[in-house]
């Protein structure tokens, strides 16, 4: 099967972060990072910028490649491998897209319970700048069925 190439950027302003309400879509009504499909012909960092920018308005000017996640779906809709980026300097303000309305939220009050459920095992990581790798496998009602992580 193939295998799909996605980013997903996390801006930490500490003690903020930057997530997006996904508002269509893949993932829809849940808070998440920005990012997308990695497009022939580009690079992943490349990708990455390209999609926080389209999404948020958010230009990246430093960043940090933290993880690689990889989403193994049991219904066979299609595996995923996620680069997972820390923005440390960026130029912009955030402004709503038609994919993702963006909101701080203060790293005491992330919205884990609205969010994808694999990321409370690695948003964390991330945050203490500790890089990961990991495999998660979902079930057809989108929970996790088995997973591993490593830092
Ligand atoms: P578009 O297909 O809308 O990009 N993504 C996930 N993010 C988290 N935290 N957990 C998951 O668990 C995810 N699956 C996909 C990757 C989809 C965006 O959503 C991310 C991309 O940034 C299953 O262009």
């Amino acid at each position: 099967m193939n295998k799909k190439i996605l980013t997903l950027c996390i801006i930490h302003q500490h003690p903020k972060i930057l997530l997006g309400m996904k508002k269509r879509g893949y993932g829809e009504g849940k808070w998440n990072g920005f990012g997308g499909k990695v497009e022939k012909g580009e690079t992943i960092e490349q990708g990455a910028i390209r999609e926080m920018k389209e999404e948020s308005g958010i230009k990246i000017s430093r960043m940090n490649k933290l993880g690689i996640l990889e989403f193994i779906y049991q219904d066979g809709s299609g595996n995923m491998e996620v680069h997972i980026f820390c923005v440390e300097e960026f130029k912009g303000s955030p402004v709503e897209s038609e994919e993702m309305r963006p909101k701080w939220f203060h790293v005491d009050e992330i919205p884990y319970n609205q969010m994808w459920s694999d990321d409370k095992y690695w948003l964390p990581m991330l945050l203490d700048e500790r890089s990961f790798r990991g495999k998660f496998v979902f079930n057809k009602f989108n929970e996790i069925v088995d997973y591993y992580i490593i830092n």
